[in-house]
């Protein structure tokens, strides 16, 4: 399969290139899926949609928790890169 060779951020430079771009590929619709206005941040009122969407228990205690460890600069809204990254590290940590 033809890849792109894309200078990718130094943070994801020990993983190779393929996986980095898969992550950012398997994310995007699900990130998407979230952003409901397009920003490209998530805030706490659309994880929250999110979550009740999802049939999920939510509250205010629920979307902090799910959220801050997401929130890599604490601005109080998800960014793409944090988004991935989260779930990139996640994934690392259970399947070393
Ligand atoms: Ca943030």
């Amino acid at each position: 399969m033809f890849v792109t060779s894309t200078a990718r951020e130094s943070t994801s430079a020990h993983l190779p290139t393929s996986l980095v771009m898969d992550w950012e590929k398997k994310m995007r619709p699900v990130f998407d899926n979230i952003d409901l206005d397009k920003s490209g941040t998530i805030t706490q009122a659309e994880y929250a949609t999110f979550l009740k969407k999802s049939g999920m228990q939510y509250d205010a205690a629920n979307v902090n928790a799910d959220m801050d460890p997401m929130d890599a600069d604490k601005d109080g809204k998800i960014t793409f890169k944090e988004f991935v990254n989260f779930y990139k590290a996640d994934y690392e940590k259970h399947h070393k």
